[in-house]
């Protein structure tokens, strides 16, 4: 029933064209609809835990029977679910039962190569005594620091904080940061003095007037976020979206602007000009809660829409409406920050435009604009000090993740971005040219490096290089298949994991707890941490038993206990969501130098930086070719889902977009199969296209994850195209380290062969 109500509002308001065209390319049997009717009579128990098909964290209430999952459902009293899933979350049990999944500790044979992909099975206590003795002689010759820890998920407690921290290195990479929300999350602290969280904070229920800049909501399905955006439609608020792709949540607006790519800080700057000449701003609330307007003021005076319309190839008059139109509904109109803001390379000046919108709108911590998230009050487990200052996925100054005076050496980007970790792809050549000091050693837990990380080429010389390489990860992807010892972890129903706590309307802690025992020899990921930790010599960091002591201890800092969270699954503490609330307290929520939103940046300027938002027009590519964009499917996650049978029975191979006149103009047509071919002579595919006038003529579109080339991985391999393996290049955003990725083109070739693949029945047919 909750299933059938979450589709019923996806599709009245949303979901009506959220697949993408392509996605019914495959159709794949349900092999369960085949099974015989029977009755079961035996007991089915309920466990109350959270999805990780992404990282939305939906409450997940699994139904147990006879040892197995087999259905998952949102629980009303969890937050982030609101007793529905979306179809990701819902397909998540496939996972579990993947006949591909890693199931024991392997090692690579001794004499082969990284890559060529030849395995022994392996005990734990072999493995993990192969990883400390690598770990610790990369120390004894290197320095503890030459260890690197990649990692994302749940999991990333374990292996992007607690260990690394205890270790002592400051080169942990959270793809989440530099390849995803670095330079919103940039931008926001240094604007407003507060990050954006994990759960972006806009106050849907409240908001007239909403303004999407890329942030395609329906194709980036995250649940809550999308059952608000769905709401907000039906009860009447208006919809601007600016795209250059006709997106899903474009075909539900009042109007669409095709911007040319990369031009969009020029829009925002034009929007800027607008307030500010024609006093449109809320002068009551600059007035109160912010500094550097009249900076601001001067700073836009040459930004007229017509300028914008030059640049953006939008309409003057259309620039200029949407500016009134956001005014006349403030503050309940808001400009959403999106999620993954690394486009072009100047993107925390992008995001700073857009905040800068919304402060002159009077929105921050107002009704209908973005609320002030707060994380929910939860003390960690006792341990003594850490060496080094784990790596938060926020940002802190300019000095981010700079050791503490321990005599450590700095983190190898030299901490000269303003986001607290370091960023994943400037870990790479410090792997290859040993500068400023060795990478000699890497963990990546539940990171894709050769679908996430731009200049696959780059990584993989990257992995050739180092002395000791370990994936821990649930499938045999194409980049686990390079490590020297993989560890297979258990999946998400069948791990604990550590505490969540969400800043959020209403703060809240959730409780990852196993529905079922792991299969095979698999281990979860806090077991791994603390066995590699006790072997390490770390044991002061790993006092405890096991994680139920661990995470009652935790919970008994709120009044609660192990046993509660368990029953309740959610623990929800009380926010304070609007600066009345704060005020009422005498509370200051921004945590700027100043204490007030700070528009023009003094910090910035400090650094070198603009301290005003300016406009870098985006890079050309090579006659003939087409920018790259991506963007999401709405039943995958990443590249991670792809051999998801029950996910790909819905979107099983990914097109490349081309407008169709440019199609005609090179002979193809939607269906024919061509190869992309990158500025740089990378190639990729067989992929089919689809012709469409949903997109500008100056690019084509992929939808991200496709294009796995893993043998193990059945289901996955050779489907399409992988838009990372096209991204040779990228631009850093020299602000806060993120890597600006749609700075490529990739011209289309005919002629490719339409690929022959094995019969997705019989690989459905293989789940356990
Ligand atoms: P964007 O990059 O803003 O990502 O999702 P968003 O934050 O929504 O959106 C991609 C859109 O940007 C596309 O429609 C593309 O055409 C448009 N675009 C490309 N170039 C430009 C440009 O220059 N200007 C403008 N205005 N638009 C442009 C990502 C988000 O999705 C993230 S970061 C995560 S972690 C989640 N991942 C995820 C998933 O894997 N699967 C599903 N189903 N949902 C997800 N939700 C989240
Ligand atoms: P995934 O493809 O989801 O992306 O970066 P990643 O998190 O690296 O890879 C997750 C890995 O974790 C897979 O190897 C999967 O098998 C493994 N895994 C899944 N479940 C588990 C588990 O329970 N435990 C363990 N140990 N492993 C598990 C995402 C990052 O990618 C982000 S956040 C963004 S927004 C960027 N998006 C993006 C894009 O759109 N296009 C391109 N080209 N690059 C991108 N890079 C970024
Ligand atoms: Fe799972 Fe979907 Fe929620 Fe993500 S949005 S956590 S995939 S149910």
């Amino acid at each position: 029933m909750d299933r059938r109500a979450f589709l019923k509002l996806s599709a009245a308001s949303v979901g009506a064209v959220m697949l993408a065209p392509e996605a019914a390319a495959v159709k794949l049997p349900n092999p369960l609809a085949r099974a015989p009717a029977s009755w079961f009579d035996g007991e089915v128990s309920s466990v109350l835990t959270f999805c990780e098909n992404c990282f939305w964290k939906c409450g997940v209430r699994a139904s147990v029977a006879d040892g197995r999952v087999w259905k998952v459902d949102g629980y009303a009293a969890n937050p982030k679910s609101r007793g529905r899933l979306c179809p990701r979350g819902q397909g998540a049990v496939a996972q579990t039962y993947d006949p591909d999944r890693l199931k024991r500790p392997l090692i690579r044979v001794e004499g082969t190569q990284r890559g060529d992909g030849k395995y022994r099975e392996a005990s734990w206590d072999e493995a993990l005594g192969v990883i400390a003795s690598g770990m610790l002689a990369i120390k004894e010759r290197y320095g503890s620091e030459s260890m690197a820890f990649f990692a994302h998920g749940s999991g990333d407690t374990w292996f992007g904080e607690y260990l690394p921290a205890a270790w002592a290195t400051p080169n942990v990479g959270k793809p989440s940061v530099s390849l995803c929300t670095g330079p919103r999350e940039t931008a926001s602290q240094w604007t407003f003095g507060r990050g954006i969280g994990g759960h972006e904070p806009i106050d849907w229920e409240n908001t007239d007037y909403i303004v999407l800049i890329g942030h395609h909501i329906g194709e980036d399905t995250h649940n809550t976020q999308l059952q608000d955006f769905s709401l907000a439609l039906k009860r009447g608020a208006e919809l601007v979206v600016v795209d250059p792709r006709f997106s899903v949540a474009a075909s539900k607006a009042g109007r669409w602007l095709p911007i040319k790519p990369g031009t969009d800080t020029a829009l925002l700057l034009a929007w800027l000009h607008v307030l500010v000449t024609e006093e449109l701003y809320d002068k009551a609330y600059v007035e109160r809660y912010t500094v550097g307007f009249e900076q601001l003021a001067a700073h836009v005076q040459p930004f007229t829409p017509e300028w914008a319309a030059d640049i953006t190839d939008l309409d003057a008059d259309a620039i200029r409406t949407v500016a009134r139109e956001l005014a006349a509904h403030a503050p309940r109109a808001v400009v959403p920050p999106g999620r993954h803001t690394v486009w072009y390379g100047n993107d925390t000046q992008r995001m700073r435009a857009l905040y800068l919108v919304n402060a002159l709108l009077g929105n921050y911590g107002v009704e209908g604009g973005f609320y002030l998230a707060q994380a929910p009050y939860l003390e960690p487990y006792p341990h003594p000090a850490f060496p080094l200052e784990p790596a938060a996925g926020g940002c802190s100054g300019a000095s981010g993740g700079e050791t503490l005076d321990t005599g450590f050496r700095a983190r190898v980007d030299d901490g000269r971005f303003f986001a607290h970790t370091t960023a994943v792809q400037e870990l790479i050549p410090a792997m290859i040219s040993g500068e400023p000091y060795r990478i000699a050693g890497l963990i990546a837990y539940g990171v894709n490096l050769f679908h996430s990380i731009p200049d696959v080429a780059r990584t993989q010389e990257a992995l050739r290089k180092l002395d000791l390489y370990v994936a821990i990860d649930v499938l045999p992807m194409d980049h686990v298949m390079w490590a020297d010892v993989i560890l297979p972890e258990a999946t998400y129903l069948e791990r604990y994991d550590d505490l969540v706590a969400i800043a959020h309307k209403t703060p809240f802690i959730e409780l990852r707890q196993p529905a079922v025992d792991p299969m095979w020899d698999t281990k979860p990921g806090w077991w791994i941490a603390r066995e590699l930790g006790l072997r390490l010599g770390l044991d002061a960091y790993f006092d405890w038993p096991d994680i139920e002591a661990y995470l009652d201890k935790r919970l008994r800092t709120i009044g609660s206990s192990l046993e509660q969270a368990k029953a309740k699954g959610t623990l929800v503490q009380r926010g304070r969501p609007y600066l009345a609330d704060w005020e009422a307290r005498n509370l200051n929520p921004f945590g700027t130098p100043s204490g007030r939103i700070e528009l023009y940046s003094q910090t910035f300027a400090d650094a070198g930086f603009d301290p005003l938002p300016t406009y870098e027009p985006p890079n050309d590519g090579p006659p003939g070719s087409y920018r790259l964009l991506y963007g999401r499917s709405p039943v995958h996650t990443f590249a991670k889902t792809q051999n998801n049978w029950v996910l790909m029975e819905m979107h099983g191979q990914n097109a490349v977009w081309i407008h169709t006149a440019e199609a005609e103009a090179l002979g193809v047509a939607s269906g024919d199969y061509v190869w992309l071919e990158n500025q740089d002579g990378v190639r990729d595919g067989p992929v089919a296209v689809y012709a469409t006038e949903r997109l500008r003529r100056d690019c084509v579109y992929l939808v991200h994850g496709f294009g796995h080339r893993a043998k193990g991985m059945r289901v996955a391999d050779g489907r399409g195209a992988s838009d990372t393996a096209l991204m040779s290049r990228y631009r850093l955003d020299p602000i806060s380290g993120g890597a600006g990725m749609r700075v490529n083109f990739v011209k289309l070739v005919p002629g490719a062969p339409r690929p022959r693949l094995p019969s997705l029945r019989k690989l459905a047919e293989r789940s356990v």
